[in-house]
């Protein structure tokens, strides 16, 4: 078994405990049962006890399994380790459909050095998918091989996107690009976790994805996920893709990707 593959079964061990507690979490309130929740970056941006829950158990099996590895997890877990590797996890990707008791939220466990993703794991529990992958080692979902679609016309494709909890004129200006990208392809998605939306593209379960505004722990999974699914996977305008800083993102099948950097950003 190679390093990079050690990693994926860790990243997937991981991302199916911590999916499992917070989905057997999201059971014991009952369907449909609105989530108790505070709210972060705006009053539509909510975080919940069970985010931080689901973040406190697997920041305590990284520190326990990759003690010398740093950590970075969006509801603030932060360790600076010696190693060159680096962990970006999102406990509850789809904050909004878990407090709703909507199905598609999703763990995310991806593990980066300098910049790109080396390994990943997404897990959607409501739906039973375990996505996972590693550099060189392919990309799988529930342990069966994966790859993008071959669409190769916009025209005829599906696509997801996602929206910024900044609320106003950013919230407008999304909008507008929906208003223009909607006539020039079959359809739109529109899932509520950027994981999620990952895991679709490098399963051909979407044609391609794209986010104006976006963080590392939703995505350093599912860019390794769709990059060995066969996927491209860049920022929004179509340059290279820093995962710790991304500047949007924009992933498709090889041959799709450029005419939806085209739609999405101009
Ligand atoms: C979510 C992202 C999604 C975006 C949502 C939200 P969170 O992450 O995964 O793509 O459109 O607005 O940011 O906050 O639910 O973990």
């Amino acid at each position: 078994m190679t390093y990079s593959d050690q990693l994926r079964r860790l990243c997937v061990d991981i991302a199916r405990q911590a999916g499992d507690f917070a989905y057997q979490s999201r059971l014991e309130l009952g369907p449909g049962a609105r989530a108790a929740h505070s709210t972060k970056s705006s009053a539509v941006d909510p975080v919940t006890e069970f985010d931080r829950a689901t973040e406190a158990l697997i920041v305590e099996r990284l520190r326990f399994e990759r003690p010398d590895d740093s950590i970075l997890g969006e509801e603030g877990s932060s360790y600076q380790g010696e190693s060159d590797l680096t962990w970006h996890i999102d406990p509850i990707d789809g904050t909004v459909n878990f407090v709703y008791d909507f199905p598609l939220w999703s763990t995310s466990v991806g593990v980066v050095r300098n910049g790109v993703p080396v390994a990943g794991a997404i897990h959607v529990p409501v739906v039973g998918d375990m996505y996972s992958a590693a550099i060189d080692s392919g990309a799988y979902v529930n342990d069966q091989p994966i790859s993008v679609s071959t669409a190769d016309d916009a025209a005829t494709s599906l696509v997801s996107t996602g929206f910024s909890y900044h609320v106003g004129d950013e919230r407008q200006s999304q909008a507008d690009r929906v208003a223009r990208v909607l006539p020039s392809v079959r359809d739109i998605r529109r899932s509520g976790s950027a994981a999620v939306d990952l895991a679709a593209v490098a399963s051909g379960r979407v044609d391609a994805y794209f986010e104006p505004h976006i963080n590392s722990w939703d995505i350093a999974a599912g860019v390794v996920l769709v990059r060995e699914a066969g996927g491209v996977v860049t920022s929004f305008n179509g340059t290279d893709l820093d995962v710790n800083a991304p500047i949007g993102l924009v992933a498709a099948g090889p041959a799709l990707h450029r005419s939806i950097v085209k739609l999405a950003s101009d």
